[in-house]
């Protein structure tokens, strides 16, 4: 479909376009004066980086928080993957989902490890056990899950395949901060859990992430690795890289933690407004969080059935954006249609590759109003409810 027809029919006598544009992953903010007091602060001690007090304090209070014994700041999370699996020794194959953003993939191949795309469960997103014990050879070493949405894998099923064939299992749990697994929070799952900290990610340090685990010994070898392998003064006991988080990335850290559940709450409210709103639209299914765990509502993920609905995932995502709305298509077209992956020539993975074509993410946090999302859910409802319009125009527009 031509550019220029989509705006044209989004305006075609629908809800008016936004004046201002909408994002998926508006950051949200704590409170201004105690960042700004504790950015003061830090700079008054001229104490910018390298283990600083406000890194110590957020470790200790994101450890505490999480109920594991370790919990080790970094850069962001993708060096922190990379971190974790040098520090659980990973190598040769690790099987990891293709349904996630590129970040689990590319941080194994970083290392040279060969990530092994496995297809996921349908219903959860998450990765499929029965899959990963098809997929596991003579070198595979580890089991990367990723808890999609902040929905937890099926972590028994993994720790049981791990245990019967000798592999470690990581968890990148860059989305579930906050969320439990059968009412415990995650964070203590595997060998070692992997949290983003990212400005998109609901609650945010600017840039960051974490390791968190309950193993001494990873997460001393984690602390050494992201300073440069040191173990002392002058000493270095190993290879290392730069994975520090600065002291203002954990000011902004601490000020986020002390706003996380009222974060948590909007994050809730615009969840209920979605499903209120979209309800009874053919084709459109929102992905609900289960009301017996906890969750962070951070996601809200549609998936357009393009039978029911009469217009496939692609076209709401063109008429959104041409309303000022920028859905976005998380986690389109899959790791394994990514270079360098796609050259290798994956086998199909058919439950991976359907969900890459239905699923799309909507705004929320605390940029978006309920007023903003009775819009949003609007324009939805009209361009499901004028599909064989758009279908007849469409068709014509891009014969001309
Ligand atoms: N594992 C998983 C499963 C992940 O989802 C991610 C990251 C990682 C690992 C790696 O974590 P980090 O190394 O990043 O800590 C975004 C984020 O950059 C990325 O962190 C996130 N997942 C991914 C799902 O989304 P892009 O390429 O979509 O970013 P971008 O620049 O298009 O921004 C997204 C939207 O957010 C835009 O519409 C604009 C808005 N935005 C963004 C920023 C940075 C703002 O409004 N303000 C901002 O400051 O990847």
């Amino acid at each position: 479909m031509k550019k220029n027809s989509v705006q044209e029919l989004a305006l075609f006598g629908g809800p008016p376009a936004f004046e201002e544009t909408l994002h998926v992953g508006r950051p949200n903010i704590g409170n201004r004066e105690k960042l700004q007091a504790r950015i003061n602060d830090l700079l008054d001690r001229r104490w910018l980086s390298n283990n600083g007090p406000f890194l110590i304090e957020l470790e200790q209070r994101l450890a505490e928080f999480l109920k594991v014994d370790h919990c080790v700041a970094i850069a962001n999370a993708t060096i922190a993957l990379e971190i974790a699996a040098r520090a659980l020794e990973l190598q040769g194959e690790v099987i990891l989902p293709s349904f996630t953003f590129v970040a689990t993939a590319h941080a194994m191949q970083w290392l040279g490890i060969t990530p092994v795309f496995c297809d996921v469960d349908p219903l959860t997103h998450n990765i499929d056990p029965a899959e990963v014990e098809r997929l596991i050879t003579p070198r595979t070493t580890g089991i990367l899950g990723v808890h999609v949405w902040g929905r937890a894998c099926n972590v028994e099923a993994l720790n049981d395949i791990a245990q019967r064939h000798g592999l470690k299992v990581m968890f990148d749990a860059a989305h579930a901060l906050a969320c439990t697994h059968h009412g415990r929070i995650i964070g203590g799952f595997g060998h070692a859990e992997v949290f983003s900290f990212h400005a998109t990610k609901f609650f945010n340090s600017f840039e960051g992430g974490a390791i968190t685990t309950n193993d001494e010994e990873i997460a001393q070898r984690a602390r050494s690795m992201r300073n440069f392998g040191f173990a002392g003064l002058d000493k270095v006991v190993g290879l290392g890289t730069n994975g520090k988080m600065s002291e203002i990335s954990a000011a902004m850290g601490l000020t986020s933690l002390e706003s996380l559940d009222e974060f948590i709450d909007v994050n809730r409210r615009n969840y209920r407004a979605y499903i209120a709103e979209l309800d009874g639209i053919p084709g459109i299914r929102m992905i609900q969080y289960d009301p017996q765990e906890r969750n962070n509502y951070q996601y809200i993920v549609i998936e357009v059935d393009e039978e029911k609905a009469v217009i496939d995932r692609d076209t709401v995502v063109d008429i959104l954006h041409a309303e000022n709305i920028r859905a976005r298509r998380y986690f389109y077209p899959g790791c394994h249609q990514m270079e360098p992956y796609r050259s290798w020539h994956v086998p199909p993975l058919p439950e991976t590759e359907r969900l890459t074509q239905r699923v799309l993410q909507l705004p929320t946090g605390t940029a978006v109003t309920p007023r903003e999302i009775e819009k949003i859910c609007a324009i939805i409802r009209f361009a499901v409810s004028s599909s064989g319009e758009i279908l007849k125009r469409t068709k014509r527009t891009d014969a001309d």
